[in-house]
């Protein structure tokens, strides 16, 4: 039983230099504990709701004091001098609270730092690392990073069409390894696309984002980059994130970037293309949220190839995941807590998957902090991949070290990859 003394909620400032919610909670034995909400580019329309203050004084009207306020009043008045068994208790009561079906009441970015800051601090009055109280495991399995290194779309200001285009250190034998092939990797692409006179800025989860002719450019400079680092294409493999709910137009694919509308099974064509001539092994949202014909096209084209990933249509809720299961359709899933909103459900939903023989993928969202719980959360619940970003600005790194010390700190419990 753990007994909340206080819940303080404040606004800090995300990687894109947008607001966002950090709670600091405090037991009644005193431990306190901070967690951070991250959050996206863009609004789908199935995943639980942010609150922003629609402010036009503040922050470009993305302030976020009416959920600090939120936190502050009511789910404060309503948690402190209650205890509570778990962390599933707690998320639990909050949703109980809340009572809407996209946490429209408190709103997501209210709700989701309070379940994460009290799993946090559990787990510290317990004298254990976050991902041994969320889950203590006899043997560890560490996730693959699909790691970011080219960004497009909305993630950017280039003129490429998918979103992430991500390399999985899959020959790797131990995360400090993956870790180091995709430096080695970024620091070759970066020489490749400067001799090319192109952009070597970076972006939203920051890979480089330059204006190339196509999107197939764009994965031929990423293998370039992998043989200069002296790799194969057996020991680091492709994935993709197409985000494609963001060039679906009237029913079309507008890939704008290289001139051409597609249909759905033309999509499907182009991808089926990609994968016969690259080493992908994960293509996450190749249709947009709510094209159900296209995504069964998908499904039956790829689904024994590759992962298709699904992100924008589960959005990491289990009544979502059920329903899609039932048509025997998905086999990977990415999960991000603040598409559900608690710790609880989103550790529902890697469990439905898991059942399902789905492999989940723990994700980051582009606009990030420094707050590291998804890396104990893809070892705590031994998930296949993590995905969180690329390694050049410090709200991915601190993932990445985490994991790193992790590592560590698990020793000879703990193998990485499959
Ligand atoms: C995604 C995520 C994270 P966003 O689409 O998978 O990479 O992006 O947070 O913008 O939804
Ligand atoms: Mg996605």
């Amino acid at each position: 039983m753990y007994k909340i003394k206080n819940v303080y909620a404040r606004e800090v400032i995300d990687s894109r230099w947008n607001p966002t919610v950090e709670v600091e909670l405090t037991l009644d034995n005193g431990v306190k504990w901070i967690a951070i909400c991250p959050s996206w580019a863009s609004t789908w329309i199935h995943e639980a709701l942010e609150l922003r203050d629609w402010d036009s004084t503040r922050f470009l009207w993305k302030g976020t004091l009416k959920a600090v306020n939120n936190v502050n009043t009511t789910i404060k008045e309503n948690v402190v001098w209650k205890s509570f068994e778990s962390y599933r208790q707690l998320d639990k009561y909050l949703i109980e609270l809340d009572w809407t079906k996209n946490k429209s009441n408190f709103w997501a970015n209210a709700i989701l730092p309070v379940s994460m800051a009290f799993v946090d601090a559990c787990s510290k009055a317990e004298n254990k690392e976050i991902f041994e109280y969320v889950w203590e495991w006899k043997w560890y399995i560490l996730p693959y990073p699909m790691m970011n290194i080219i960004n497009g779309w909305s993630h950017a200001d280039n003129n490429v069409d998918i979103q992430e285009f991500m390399i999985v250190p899959v020959w790797a034998t131990s995360i400090k390894e993956a870790i180091r092939m995709w430096a080695e990797v970024f620091h070759n692409l970066k020489k490749i696309l400067s001799a090319k006179w192109l952009a070597t800025s970076v972006w939203d989860e920051w890979g480089y984002a330059p204006n190339l002719w196509s999107n197939e450019e764009a994965i031929q400079i990423i293998l370039e980059a992998i043989k200069k680092a002296w790799y194969t294409t057996d020991q680091i493999k492709l994935a993709l994130d197409c985000a494609s709910s963001e060039f679906y137009k009237d029913g079309k694919y507008d890939l704008a970037g290289e001139w051409k509308v597609l249909d759905y099974k033309q999509l499907v064509d182009f991808y089926a293309d990609l994968v016969e001539k690259y080493p992908i092994i994960s293509i996450e949202d190749g249709m947009a949220e709510d094209d159900f014909a296209g995504w069964k096209l998908l499904e039956e084209k790829l689904w024994k190839k590759i992962m298709t990933v699904w992100d924008d249509l589960f959005v990491t809720n289990i009544e979502r995941l059920q329903m899609w299961i039932e048509w025997d359709l998905a086999n990977s899933i990415l999960i991000k807590l603040n598409q559900i909103g608690t710790v609880s459900e989103t550790i529902d939903a890697v469990d439905l998957a898991t059942k399902n023989d789905m492999r989940s993928i723990i994700s980051h969202r582009s606009w990030e902090t420094e707050d590291t719980f998804i890396a104990d959360l893809a070892v705590a619940k031994n998930t296949w991949f993590i995905k969180t970003g690329s390694l050049s600005r410090t709200d991915r790194i601190a993932k990445y070290n985490r994991l790193i010390r992790i590592e560590d700190m698990l020793w000879d419990k703990a193998k990485y990859g499959r």
